[in-house]
């Protein structure tokens, strides 16, 4: 039996069979800085309460993987920096050394299938980095998506990525990458790349009707539905390139590698833009979270169909 602890709000959930949506933790622990990352996870947890469905944030502490967090837990969790960042490599290790541990997308999807849960609720997917081609730097999160049967919302994958390389190994890995509303495949703070995203569907209840096919189709792994940002708070591209660009250039002089690498671009985006990049951020979580629950509302329909 899988390590699992479930909060007191997601255990009464999956006694009356409500809909559920996951939540990553690495998201709160390297992705935002304090104390704005415990204000949105907190917001998150009421934005998926609101559209009708219920959040449950994972997390790895005291050799449990807690699904559903307590708000002493999640603030506990936002005050603790050094907590490990697990990816599939490192979740095992975690658990059974007693660590506190974030987990990451992928590491979240391995959760969530354990929990039962179809739908998660995220930033941006990690993906191909820019040069890659040297360094071989490629999110885990890619083939977690090509094995675990977890329907991701991500706004894209994040624009400090090579995202024409991020969207060749999706496909290669047979991962379905859908936009949602729009043909482009959206990039992260900006609505548009540029690049025609390989499928599209409009409707929280195609989306949820495409997971269930792909289980009916004995097909493993999960689906990346990319919801662009909203109008109103997304960062025009041309804008955001030159300080990509020298936030990468930063990262390389000084030898930042593997993990340590896209938590280090999100935080000099964070001062280069002067904050600009981390509201625009919270903005795309909270309408991917909003749309994750639209989605496990619809699976919970299509399922009593
Ligand atoms: N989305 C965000 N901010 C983040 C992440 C996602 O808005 O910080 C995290 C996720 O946990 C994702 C990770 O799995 O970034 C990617 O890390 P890497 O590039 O090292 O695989
Ligand atoms: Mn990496």
């Amino acid at each position: 039996m899988p390590p699992l602890t479930f909060s007191p709000e997601v255990q009464t959930a999956r006694e009356a069979g409500r809909p559920l949506v996951a939540l990553e933790s690495t998201i709160i622990t390297h992705g935002m800085p304090w104390p704005h990352n415990a204000e949105v996870a907190r917001e998150v947890e009421e934005d998926i309460r609101t559209a009708g469905a219920v959040p449950a944030t994972i997390a790895v502490l005291e050799g449990q993987i807690h699904v559903g967090l307590t708000e002493a837990q999640l603030t506990m969790l936002a005050q603790t920096p050094d907590a490990l960042k697990l990816s599939r490599a490192d979740l095992a290790v975690a658990l059974a050394s007693g660590r506190v541990g974030a987990t990451t997308v992928a590491a979240t999807m391995i959760c969530a299938r354990l929990a039962g849960i179809d739908v998660f609720a995220t930033g941006g997917i990690g993906g191909v980095h820019r040069g890659a081609e040297a360094s071989f730097d490629i999110s885990a999160d890619l083939h977690e998506l090509a094995q675990t049967c977890v329907t991701v919302v991500a706004a894209g994958a994040k624009a400090i990525l090579d995202l024409p390389k991020t969207l060749e190994v999706l496909e290669t890995l047979g991962v379905p990458v859908i936009a949602v509303g729009q043909a482009d495949f959206p990039a992260f703070w900006s609505r548009g790349s540029g690049l025609q995203a390989p499928l599209r569907l409009d409707t929280p209840a195609e989306i949820a009707r495409a997971h269930l096919m792909r289980a009916r189709l004995g097909l493993p792994g999960g689906q990346l539905v990319a919801n662009p940002i909203p109008p109103e708070a997304e960062i025009p591209p041309a804008r955001l390139a030159p300080l990509i660009a020298q936030a990468q250039a930063e990262a390389e002089a000084q030898g930042i590698t593997a993990k340590a690498v896209t938590p280090f671009l999100l935080a000099r985006l964070f001062e280069l833009t002067e904050g600009a990049s981390l509201a625009a951020n919270i903005a795309l979580v909270r309408n991917n979270a909003r749309l994750a629950a639209e989605i496990a509302r619809a699976m919970a329909r299509e399922r009593r169909l």
